[in-house]
């Protein structure tokens, strides 16, 4: 061998390796306000949710996956900066940079890392509808990314048939903006609202990035299905009539030991929704969730037509659950079920397909992207690395999780058989216990219940020692 030829062979080598050693892309899918109760792949039988019923198929569906904090602000903020609420003490709808100082949070960490860093849309907190109306970057971070890209929509005021359903008894209102039950079927197709041009956004920066050098970290924040529930009105077509929706049981009584701290801030009472209004809500969220479903369904089309996608984790999942009528509450922030819980869909190149039962959260994305990536794992991150559920779906990492609602200064702890739920950190707003084995509806708190006085002082006693740990931080 000639010294050229040599050198080619050890260069060709070198290329080699780089191929097999370029880092795995990540492609993390957001929703807003979306309940796993919502989707085909977590059960529903009305709604039809295919593109991500397609990735579940494909990945690791959790079905026991939570967010730290059961409103957008606190929740993204905790995930992305990799500490919980009460770590930072950001329970608002601001940056956690502050708090954070120089720290990289957790799309940063990959930038700084070499990977360039792409937003779509809403990560951080954005407000909807008003901040998607104005089409501005909410509370964003600009030392995440090296693009990023707002969606402006009109939102509520999309031309169509619309309906406010909350605080309307007598129907005079018009649709309206703001934090309300508001039903649009749309006129016009999918790029005239915020969800269809950020799906149009992220397609092209998949083409654009996909024989890029660098691998690519892309965030794609969906608003859907957070109020208002507008999509183009083929989405409603199959949640219409909206009468043929099923309600959640009424139980008789439910309220009667729930702590009043514990009611949830909107409920049928006094959003003044009658039958009527609640099943059309209900049709209408469906009709949200098909809109969002197909403009995710785009994004993973792009990514399988770029030949990317044997080297990509794909991420999909929400900011917080949602509540549909479930003991007549509606919306977020309760710590119930519905409201706590995430979707989470996880898809690693090379692993098989699971449904895993094991305790997840948000706040794990971030050690485990980067463990996933080969990055280095900040020690300071207060999630876990879940690879090793990844790998073996009955692996499991966490005993119990903890959610939090600064709002309603309540705490929930869940383990595989329970749901904690104390409000104030006294405990003096009053408690809630539930086994979710045998009452998975919540129906009946068993707090106040002689037999589980044992497990409610366990409960209080992990709580402190989990609050106290979580302040001992680097910050
Ligand atoms: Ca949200």
């Amino acid at each position: 061998m000639t010294r050229l030829n040599a050198l080619l062979f050890v260069l060709l080598l070198v290329s080699l390796c780089d191929a097999a050693d370029k880092s795995m892309n990540v492609l993390f899918i957001i929703s807003d306000d979306l309940t796993p109760t919502a989707l085909s792949c977590y059960g529903n039988q009305v709604s039809q949710t295919p593109n991500i019923d397609r990735l579940a198929a494909q990945g690791t569906r959790f079905t026991r996956a939570y967010c730290n904090a059961t409103y957008c602000g606190p929740s993204r903020a905790s995930f992305l900066s990799g500490y919980y609420p009460h770590a930072t003490g950001v329970f608002g709808y601001v940056s956690p940079r502050p708090q954070i100082g120089e720290r990289a949070m957790w799309p940063q960490h990959f930038r700084s890392s070499g990977y360039y860093t792409a937003r779509v849309s809403k990560i951080f907190h954005m407000g909807v509808p008003g901040g998607i109306e104005e089409g501005g970057n909410g509370a964003d971070d600009p030392a995440c990314w090296v693009e990023r890209f707002n969606s402006p929509g009109p939102e509520w005021k999309a031309p169509g048939d619309g309906e406010t359903l909350e605080n309307n008894p007598d129907g005079k209102k018009p649709a309206v903006g703001g934090n309300t039950f508001v039903v649009v079927e749309a006129d016009g197709d999918d790029e005239v609202h915020s969800d269809g041009k950020t799906a149009k956004k992220a397609v092209e920066l998949i083409q654009q990035h996909a024989k890029a050098d660098k691998p690519f970290f892309l965030a794609v924040g969906f608003v859907r299905p957070h109020v208002p529930f507008v999509a183009p009105a083929k989405y409603m077509e199959p949640y219409k009539p909206y009468a043929k929706q099923q309600l959640p049981e009424k139980v008789p009584g439910d309220w009667d030991d729930i702590p009043k701290m514990g009611i949830n801030y909107k409920t049928s009472k006094n959003m003044k929704m009658d039958i009527r209004r609640q099943k059309k809500a209900v049709g209408g969220y469906y009709g949200a969730v098909a809109f969002l479903d197909a403009q995710v369904g785009k994004v993973l089309d792009a990514l399988e037509a770029s030949g990317q996608a044997d080297n990509t984790i794909v991420i999909f999942t929400s900011d917080h659950g949602f509540h549909l009528g479930e003991h007549d509450f509606w919306a977020k922030v309760s710590l119930h079920e519905e409201s706590a819980s995430v979707p989470l869909i996880i898809k690693v190149p090379g692993q098989k397909p699971a449904v895993c039962h094991s305790l997840a959260q948000l706040l794990d994305l971030y050690p485990t992207t980067a463990a996933l990536c080969g990055l280095e794992v900040p020690g300071r991150l207060q999630g876990k690395d879940i690879t090793p559920m990844l790998k073996d779906p009955s692996a499991s990492v966490h005993e119990e999780i903890l959610n939090v609602s600064p709002i309603q200064q309540g705490f929930l702890l869940r383990t595989d058989r329970w749901a904690f739920i104390q409000y104030k950190e006294d405990g003096t707003g009053g408690i809630e216990l539930f086994d979710m084995e045998k009452d998975p509806k919540q129906v009946t708190n068993l707090a106040n219940d002689p037999q589980y006085q044992d497990v409610v002082a366990d409960f209080k006693q992990k709580l402190s020692a989990k609050l106290a740990d979580l302040r001992a931080n680097d910050l």
